[in-house]
Order: C-alpha cells, then sequence, then structure tokens
C-alpha cells in the first residue's frame, strides 16, 4: 500500500532541495525572469547538489534515488523558479532516463556522467513546428548514407536547445511505417548542420532556454531500434510528465505561503486581511488544490518506484497539478491584490510560468485522451 510517510533520508533531500531553492534560486529569479537570462551559472550550482539526473543510477554518475524522491527535489526547484525546474525535467526524465532505459551501454558511458554534472546539457527533440500533439507524424526524416545515419528536419520549441551538446532527435525513417518507422538519435550539436535559434517573446519560462532546431544532414547515433523510436518517446514522456507535475505542486505551495504571509501582513479595515472569510476562502482552496495534486504526483511516483503501470496515473498528476498551479497562481494575485500584478511578489512570474505547463510535455487535452482511453478502451484519436 501506497505510504504517505517519509522516510529520514527523502525529509533530509527534501530538507537540502528546500535549503538550497531559499539560498541560490529564490535570490536570482526576478532579475533572471526580467532579462531573460538562462542563469547557466545556477545551472552548474544544481548539477553540483546533484540535482541533474538524481534518478540515474550512481554507477553512471547519477544520485540512484527514487522517484518519490526526486519528486520532492522537483518540487522545491518548482517553487523557486519554473525555469530552473524546467532544466531539471528535461535534462533528468527526458534525456537522461531515455539514455538509461534505451541507451546501449557505450552511450550510458558516454553522456550520462557528462549529463548528471552539468558539464553537457542535453535537449529533447520531438516537436516540429507542424507537429505538436500528433507526435508520430513527424517530418523530420533520417536515412542511412553510407553506414550512417544522416538527419534533416527541423524542431520546435526546445527547451534548452541553444545551451545543448546533445540532442536528443526523434525521426522518421519510413513514412509509410507510420509510428513504427519513428528512431530516436543522439545527434551532438557541434557538428556542421545544425543550427538553433532563440525563441524570444515569451509569455512566461523567461529565465529558461527555448529553441528552434534546424537539421540539415546532421549525423546521429541510433538509440534503440529503428521503430522505438515513438516508444522512446513515450516513456519520456511519462517520465517527463511526472516532473513537470511535481514541479507545479511546487508553484502551487509559493502561492499558498506567499499569500498566508501577505494576507497575515495586509492590514485593510483595521484589521489583517486574512481574517476576512472572503480571503480565507480562498486561501483554503489554494490549500485544497495543492493537497491534491501532491497526492496525486506521490501516487504517480509510488506506481513508478514499485514497477507497476503508472501512465494513465502520471497523466492525471499532470492535469490535475499543471491546471492547480494556473489555478493557484490566479487566485494568489487575487490575494495580493495590486502588489500581485508586480514582480514585487513572485506570484504574477507563478502565473505566468504555470500557463505553459497545461501545454507542453502534451496538453491538458492529450491528457485528458490518454485518461478516458484507459477508461473506455476507446481511442479516440484513431
Ligand atoms: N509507454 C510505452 N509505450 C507507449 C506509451 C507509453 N506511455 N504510450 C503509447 N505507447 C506505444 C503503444 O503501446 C503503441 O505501441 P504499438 O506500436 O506496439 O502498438 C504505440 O506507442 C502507439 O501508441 P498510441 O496508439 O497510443 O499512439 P497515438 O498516436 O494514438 O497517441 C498520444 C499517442 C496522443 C498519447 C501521443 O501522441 C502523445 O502523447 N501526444 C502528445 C505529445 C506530447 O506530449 N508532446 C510534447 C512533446 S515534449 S514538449
Amino acid at each position: 500500500m501506497i505510504d504517505f510517510e517519509l522516510t529520514d533520508e527523502q525529509r533530509l533531500v527534501r530538507e537540502t532541495a528546500r535549503e538550497f531553492t531559499d539560498r541560490e534560486i529564490v535570490p536570482r529569479v526576478r532579475e533572471n525572469d526580467r532579462n531573460e537570462r538562462f542563469d547557466t551559472e545556477l545551472v552548474k550550482k544544481i548539477a553540483d547538489m546533484g540535482f541533474l539526473g538524481a534518478i540515474v543510477p550512481e554507477e553512471y554518475g547519477g544520485r540512484g534515488v527514487d522517484y518519490r524522491t526526486y519528486g520532492l527535489i522537483v518540487e522545491e526547484i518548482g517553487r523557486g523558479d519554473s525555469a530552473m525546474r524546467t532544466v531539471v525535467s528535461v535534462v533528468t526524465s527526458l534525456v537522461c532516463s531515455s539514455i538509461a532505459r534505451w541507451g546501449s551501454e557505450e552511450q550510458k558511458r558516454e553522456w550520462l556522467p557528462r549529463l548528471c554534472s552539468g558539464e553537457a546539457l542535453g535537449c529533447f527533440g520531438l516537436t516540429e513546428p507542424d507537429t505538436g500533439s500528433d507526435a508520430a507524424n513527424l517530418k523530420t526524416r533520417a536515412e542511412k548514407v553510407n553506414g550512417s545515419w544522416r538527419i534533416t528536419g527541423g524542431k520546435m520549441w526546445i527547451s534548452l536547445g541553444n545551451y545543448s551538446k546533445l540532442a536528443l532527435v526523434f525521426a522518421q525513417t519510413d513514412p509509410q511505417a507510420k509510428h513504427r518507422g519513428i528512431a530516436c538519435f543522439l545527434v551532438p550539436t557541434e557538428q556542421p548542420g545544425f543550427t538553433s535559434q532563440e525563441i524570444h517573446g515569451k509569455l512566461g519560462l523567461r529565465g529558461s532556454d527555448t529553441a528552434e532546431l534546424s537539421l540539415d544532414g546532421v549525423e546521429g547515433e541510433l538509440m534503440g531500434e529503428v521503430g522505438d523510436g515513438f516508444k522512446v518517446a513515450m516513456t519520456a514522456l511519462d517520465s517527463g510528465r511526472y516532473s513537470v507535475a511535481a514541479g507545479c505542486v511546487g508553484i502551487c505551495q509559493g502561492c499558498v505561503d506567499a499569500s498566508v504571509s501577505y494576507a497575515k501582513e495586509r492590514r485593510q479595515f483595521d484589521r489583517p486581511i486574512a481574517s476576512f472569510q472572503l480571503v480565507q476562502e480562498m486561501i483554503a482552496e489554494m490549500v485544497v488544490e495543492t493537497d491534491a495534486a501532491r497526492a496525486l504526483v506521490w501516487r504517480a511516483g509510488w506506481l513508478k518506484d514499485t514497477g507497476r503501470p503508472n501512465t494513465t496515473e502520471t497523466s492525471i498528476a499532470k492535469l490535475y497539478a499543471t491546471e492547480a498551479a494556473v489555478k493557484c497562481a490566479n487566485t494568489a494575485i487575487q490575494v495580493h491584490g495590486g502588489s500581485g500584478y508586480v514582480d514585487d511578489y513572485p506570484v504574477e512570474r507563478y502565473l505566468r510560468d504555470a500557463r505553459v505547463t497545461t501545454l507542453y510535455e502534451g496538453t491538458s487535452q492529450i491528457q485528458k485522451l490518454i485518461i478516458a482511453r484507459a477508461v473506455t478502451g476507446v481511442n479516440a484519436l484513431s
């Protein structure tokens, strides 16, 4: 049975992540957000703490922690800064967990220690300018030329794409075969034909790097078999969606903390606004959303740690936690009044940063289709 009691080790890791977030991340987040600065020094500090690739086995440079412990780390970093949380999610869940699961021994030895130490960042190239939810319908092509794979196409909305030394690239090898023709490639980015362009003007996640990638005959090393690619992507997303959900629990908790503190200090009508029932109602609603989201994330983590199927429960956690983060951030602004509309307080950034989480790694609508398909047995997409 699922046990909500944290072990001493989990408690310690959470405390360490909490202190690190308050000491290193929180003081820098506003300026990084204002300046659209991808803070590589801070990324290095996060890596030095062992928070990149924490679920990777120790023999490959990770910390070998379980998913529940990983979720606690991600929640704390997510409370501090979703841009940095995105780095942790992408590198750990989308890239490292894929290599750990699908890579050859040589590929694991080559890349995992570098990714876990932060010496190399990695990005996940699935989405394309014309391909989002319909992830099997890739236009990027891979073909074998003189014994090596050459990849041509474009990738869109790629987090860390301008800073990564490694790109996991999903490409079609045989369009007739549809999703069974997709393959996943390890693509070193420092090679001719690989170019990236920064994407600016984002509503939120301004301290996160986002890129459009162009691949012109780049060389890639196959990971897994030809035809495994779609499954590589789906298993990566099973881990990535969990990580996004855990980060959103952090946003929810941050909204509660900021609102409680503000409501107790701010006085109107000769008393703290925390004493008004309508303010208490808003705080209570945020607390319930936070608790529910956290419980769903912990359940998904427990299923992963005990080796049980968890795709549906991960989608439930992702759907609930991301929508809860948007709701809580919106409510937290309401509690803060005019002060919540400027960046003296974290809540306006929470709203801007939360907004993308219901889009990336599968929209809320895609999560609903996955959940409903599991219970009805009917695939709405076929
Ligand atoms: N783990 C392992 N295998 C999985 C899987 C999972 N979580 N989900 C699907 N698969 C497998 C299926 O078992 C099936 O295998 P077979 O070829 O052996 O039959 C194959 O993958 C195709 O699956 P499915 O039929 O479910 O594919 P669909 O095209 O119907 O739908 C959805 C898949 C919509 C769920 C998928 O395209 C999706 O998640 N889209 C959103 C993409 C996304 O999140 N993009 C964000 C990118 S990162 S920012």
